[in-house]
Parts: structure tokens; C-alpha cells; sequence
């Protein structure tokens, strides 16, 4: 049962699609606090808080304060409050009650679970308006499940895209990337997608391709289709101020851009030196941006991502003029500790500064708004854009769409990946407990930068990351400009990192059943062990395993040097200790704790009694893969138990 309140006078963000009657009554479970802006609830010892999407810290929230604001910080460490998403659904569990609660709101929240005191969790606001969304249910995926009622459908990508993706900050031309594909067939690594970052376009210009790099784009488009590849260019939130760049002069002329107070087009900078940025909250203006993406859908690609959609800033020509006014104060003195750091601040908080998102203006729904009040479904809008424009530009074909910013609502037009990590063991486990928050609010095609994205990465971080990224929808390898080079042909081992991917393309059939299975019945690709084993106490202390799917659990492996790991089981399961689609060993393990040996090369994977595991031969390309020669690794069943979902991975 889902309840619908309000506070105040909250902005529409089109993030419900189910019409809800308001409630006049106060809202269950928490104190309304109107004068501090705040929900409170007093939390008992055994309350867990699941949720909140892509945050950092552990799969339970509870003891620690996580706001949303869509945040471009290239530090995911634990001491930040905000990632580059903001998904206020979360679920509390306890002994004396459970629900689930959907703050709506495109503003600032603060979720403070336990961290000013550890025993209160407050909501906090920084405008009191928010249509608020109680679910009561039995069970933690039956509130998730009324949940994404709700919102709707998940985004669907084409199959091809649970292929493994290789990308890099970036491939400078046509001939770098002929490299990458050639160097992966001649390993024999299978690989579906090259990811093609800001260098491909020209002078950073969205929906241009350089004529130097790319010189035959639809050409060098179709030699890789006819190989198998799809490229997947980037789009960026920034136009670029360029006297005769259609793009520029369309959105000038059609009143599309962000405005500041005066009316101006707001001049902000990114990659590509001084933008405006596409009121992508005004209808006109997001159907014109997403009409853009034909301009590459003509030249053949079939997939994107779309970055710095925040959206991210370097700095506004507005504020760069006050830092260059205010830096003459410190010329010629002698500066000492403060006003030594205080001139440093004001050139380091040019960047992504919270004053600049105060200097524009948005047209929404026939009334303007300032920025930061609807600053958390400014990259939503983006990519619903293109997902709507896909939808009139593609209508038989699903197109690849993944953002880096997000809102509940984008679920539907797309997917996310979760932004810089980075090339550390902590970041892998990162990645393993964003999942599930992820899936809760409905964001079911994601993934991280697996190997990480910043920082040098090492051999086995790579090995291990890739036997969690095999289980994720968008399994892709992606690194920064600067460090160490990350395709997988580049290591010693080859054979071991060829034989895991492959693996992840005999497990397409069921990853793709069951995440379709989750997008059809409103559930979760990775499921924690305590929503699946919810009388089993010590299934909420376990916070790196996952349930993918209905007939598996995982154990990553996330620590340097380790040769196994403990592993805790619900119940009695069959261990696969995969080598290969080949070569692995099978064994039965009983309830309980184990310590399980796992060397560098092997994958676990526990096969839940009653379930079956579909395995197709490995290829080297996802629409090679042969649904007639599946073989099933089953545990105290047969392979009718296994319900296959199956379609052409294509159509809509
Ligand atoms: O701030 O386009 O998250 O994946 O490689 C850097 C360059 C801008 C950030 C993205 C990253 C991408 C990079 N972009």
C-alpha cells in the first residue's frame, strides 16, 4: 500500500508515473519538525536503512549522513555526502515496523541516519517541499516492488550491450581503436563495444566528429559494425559558444539555453572552453537536444553516454571575473596562513561551485526556476531527452543509453554508470554494495569503471574486478587520461582474464533473463543476502555477497593478496569455483561459515537448491551466443525448473 503526502508546495519532477491521491493526514512514522525543515525518527537498535542509490559506504545506511546533490567529485572517498546521483527511496527495516519511503523533491536532501546522533535519523530540507511516498509491505521486495510500481519500467538496452565494453579517456582516432578491437580478437577476448570519449568530436563540440581523427566516420562506423563492434560515442551537457556551430546558433536563436537573472544566456565553461547549457527542463528545448542524437544514429551508432550532466562546471565567465577582481586584494602582500589559503580558495572553488548554480535560470513547466532548485533533475532531463528522442528516432531498435547523473524518473529513458572511481580495492567493494541501492530505484542497467577509473591500476585489482564485473549489466573497462593503460590484453595473464570473459559470455542468457525478469516484475538484478533470507539474522551482517538473479549467489573477491574468503551461506548451496566455462569444480557446502580458497584466475559462484544455472558456450560476440546449446548446472533440480526469458535483444 502506497500513501502519497505533501509538504509544502514541491516541484513536479515527473519521477511517479501512478496517480496518487494526497493524504490530508501527517505522515506515519516520522515527527514533522516544520520549523528545522525535518522529518525525525527514532531508530531502535536492530532499524536498518537500505537504499539511496548510487552513495558511497556499505549496503545498511544507517550511521551516516548522505545528501542529495548531484555532485561531479572524481573522490568517492567515505567521508563524501554527495555522489553524482540523487535517489531519496529508501527502505527501513526493523522489529517494529518497516516501509518504505520516497522523498520527491529536485532540490537539496539530507539523510542523516544516525550520524548527528546515532540512535535519530532525520530528513532534512533545505526548501520544506516534497510529495512524500509511504509503502507498507510484507517484506523488504515487496515495498521495493510497490515501489517501482510507481515509477515505471525500467530502461531496456539492446542485448548486445551486456557485452563487454572497452573504453579510455580516450581513443584519439580511428586507427587506436582498430588497435583496441584487433588486439581482443587476436586474444581471443571476447568484446562487443569501444567507447569513444571527448577527443572523437571535434574541438568537444556534441554531435560533431573530428575530420582528422575520424576522416570516414560512417565508413570506419560500418567496418566495426561489420565486425561486430557498436561504438559508443560520449555526449556532453555544454554547447560550445562557436559562431557558425549549428548546434550553438539553433539553441541561441530558439531561446533554449539556461538564463541567468538578466535574461542573458548564462556563460559557463567546460571541455571545450565557454558553453551554454540546454534548458534540458524546457519541453521545446529537450525535444531539439534530443533531435541532435540523429546526427550520429545516421552515421550508424546505436549507443551513448552521457557525461558532466550535473551539470558539471570548470567556472561561469560571471564568477571568473569576480576571482580575477578579488586576486588583485593579494598582489605584492606578504601572505600568511590565512590569506594564503583564502586566495587559494578562491581559484580551487571556481570549479563546481554552489554560488554558480544560483546564477541561472530554468523554464519548467511554464515557470522559471532557479537552478539549485531543481539542480538534482537537471542530468534526468538530459538523458530523458535522448530517451524520448530515441523512442520517435529508433522506433524498432533500442538504442544503448547510460548517464552519469541521475534522478529516479531517468530509470526509464536510461541507464547509469557510477562515475570516477578508482583503480583501488576499496572501490571494488564500492561497486559491489552500490549495486543493490542502485536496483532498489530502478536502476537496473548500470555498473561501475571496472579496473577504476582514476589511479594506476594493478594486474589482480584488474583480475578481481572483472570477476565482479561479469556479473553486471554494463560490464565495461574504462581509465583516465594519465594512468595506466587498462585493456586486458596488456597483462601478463592473458589466458586467465580471456577465459573469465568469455565466462561472462556463457552467463548472458541468464543475466539477460533475469534482468528482464526484474525490469517485467518491478524487481532487483542483485538482491542482498537479508532481503532474500529476512529470518536469518546474520544475513544482515553480510555486506559483499549478492544474489544475482534467482538461482545464484556471488562472493567477490575485493582484497589484495587473498587466496579465498570467508563466505557465509543461508542455506546449504553448490559451489562453482569457475575457472572457465570449461574448467571449474563443483562441491556442496552446508549453511554456515566457510573459509572458501579462491586463487586469482577463479570466480564463485553458489547455486541456490531448487535452481538451475544456464550456461551458453562462449563466443566472441553477444549475438553469436547459441540458446539451443545451453548447458545447466543445476542443484537438486533439472533444467525445467529454470524459467528462460528470451527475445530478439533488439526491438523494442
Ligand atoms: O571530468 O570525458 O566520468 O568517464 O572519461 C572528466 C572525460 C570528464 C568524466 C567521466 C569520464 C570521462 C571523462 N569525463
Amino acid at each position: 500500500m502506497i500513501k502519497k503526502f505533501r509538504i509544502g508546495n514541491p516541484i513536479e519532477t515527473d519521477s511517479v508515473v501512478t496517480k496518487i491521491d494526497i493524504e490530508n493526514g501527517k505522515i506515519p512514522y516520522f515527527e514533522t519538525v516544520s520549523a528545522e525543515k525535518k522529518l525525525t525518527l527514532k531508530m531502535e537498535k536492530s532499524d536498518r536503512v537500505y537504499g539511496l542509490g548510487e552513495t558511497v559506504r556499505g549496503i545498511n545506511k544507517r550511521g551516516y549522513i548522505f545528501t542529495s546533490n548531484c555532485s561531479d567529485d572524481p573522490n568517492h572517498t567515505e567521508d563524501k555526502r554527495s555522489l553524482y546521483a540523487a535517489q531519496n527511496f529508501f527502505v527501513f527495516w526493523g522489529k517494529d515496523k518497516g516501509f518504505g519511503m520516497y522523498v520527491d523533491t529536485p532540490g537539496h536532501v539530507s539523510f542523516d541516519i544516525g550520524y548527528t546522533d546515532k540512535d535519530i535519523f532525520s530528513i532534512i530540507f533545505e526548501d520544506f517541499d516534497a510529495d512524500i511516498y509511504v509503502v507498507d509491505g510484507d517484506s523488504i521486495k515487496d515495498i521495493v516492488k510497490q515501489f517501482r510500481g510507481i515509477i515505471g519500467k525500467s530502461y531496456v538496452p539492446p542485448r548486445w550491450a551486456f557485452g563487454f565494453g572497452q573504453s579510455r579517456w580516450s581513443y584519439m582516432n580511428e586507427q587506436e581503436v582498430r588497435e583496441v578491437v584487433d588486439n581482443y580478437d587476436k586474444q581471443d577476448i571476447p568484446i562487443d563495444s569501444v567507447y569513444l570519449d571527448i577527443d572523437y568530436m571535434e574541438r568537444y563540440k556534441d554531435f560533431t566528429v573530428s575530420d582528422e581523427r575520424f576522416p570516414d566516420f560512417k565508413d570506419f562506423v560500418k567496418e566495426m559494425s561489420d565486425k561486430g563492434i557498436h561504438l559508443v560515442p560520449i555526449i556532453d551537457a555544454g554547447v560550445k559558444i562557436e559562431e557558425g556551430y549549428d548546434v550553438y546558433e539553433e539553441g541561441v536563436k530558439n531561446d533554449y539555453f539556461c538564463k541567468k537573472e538578466n535574461g542573458e544566456n548564462l556563460v559557463a565553461a567546460v571541455w571545450p572552453g565557454k558553453v551554454h547549457f540546454p534548458d534540458f527542463l524546457k519541453d521545446d528545448a529537450r525535444r531539439w537536444f534530443g533531435e541532435k542524437y540523429k546526427v550520429l544514429l545516421d552515421y550508424g551508432i546505436d549507443g551513448f553516454w552521457n557525461d558532466m550532466n550535473e551539470p558539471a562546471i570548470f567556472y561561469t565567465e560571471d564568477h571568473l571575473k569576480e576571482v580575477f577582481e578579488q586576486l588583485k586584494d593579494y598582489e605584492g602582500k606578504n601572505l600568511d596562513i590565512e590569506s594564503f589559503f583564502n586566495m587559494q580558495g578562491l581559484v580551487g572553488g571556481l570549479a563546481n561551485n554552489e554560488e554558480d548554480y544560483r546564477r541561472f535560470y530554468h523554464e519548467y513547466k511554464g515557470k522559471k526556476y532557479r537552478h539549485d532548485k531543481v539542480h538534482n533533475i537537471f542530468g534526468y532531463n538530459m538523458t530523458r531527452a535522448a530517451g524520448e528522442a530515441f523512442e520517435r528516432l529508433s522506433p524498432d531498435k533500442r538504442i544503448l543509453m547510460f548517464s552519469r547523473s541521475s534522478y529516479i524518473g531517468m530509470h526509464r529513458y536510461g541507464g547509469v554508470w557510477c562515475g570516477d572511481n578508482k583503480s583501488w580495492w576499496s572501490h571494488l567493494l564500492l561497486n559491489i554494495q552500490q549495486m543493490p541501492a542502485l536496483n532498489m530505484c530502478g536502476f537496473l542497467y548500470s555498473g561501475a569503471d571496472v579496473g577504476g577509473f582514476g589511479a594506476d591500476v594493478t594486474e589482480d585489482l584488474l583480475m578481481r574486478w572483472i570477476e565482479f564485473g561479469i556479473f553486471t549489466p554494463l560490464f565495461r573497462d574504462h581509465s583516465a587520461k594519465g594512468t595506466r593503460r587498462q585493456e586486458l590484453y596488456r597483462f601478463v595473464d592473458k589466458e586467465s582474464f580471456k577465459k573469465i570473459v568469455r565466462l561472462r559470455y556463457s552467463l548472458i542468457p541468464y543475466l539477460y533473463s533475469e534482468f528482464m525478469k526484474a525490469v517485467n516484475n518491478d524487481g532487483m538484478l542483485f538482491t542482498p543476502l537479508s532481503f532474500e533470507y529476512p529470518d536469518d539474522e546474520m544475513a544482515y551482517e553480510v555486506e559483499d555477497q549478492l544474489l544475482v538473479g534467482e538461482s545464484i549467489m556471488i562472493a567477490p573477491i575485493y582484497k589484495q593478496n587473498a587466496s579465498g574468503r570467508y563466505v557465509y551461506l543461508p542455506e546449504e548451496m553448490k559451489l562453482c569455483r569457475f575457472r572457465s566455462y570449461e574448467d571449474y569444480d563443483v562441491e556442496i557446502i552446508e549453511k554456515g561459515h566457510h573459509y572458501i580458497k579462491a586463487d586469482l584466475n577463479e570466480v564463485l559462484v553458489f547455486i541456490r537448491k531448487g535452481h538451475a544455472l544456464p550456461l551458453a558456450a562462449p563466443v566472441e560476440r553477444t549475438e553469436k551466443i547459441d540458446y539451443n546449446g545451453l548447458k545447466y548446472e543445476c542443484f537438486e533440480c533439472d533444467k525445467d525448473d529454470y524459467e528462460m526469458y528470451v527475445d530478439d535483444g533488439i526491438s523494442r
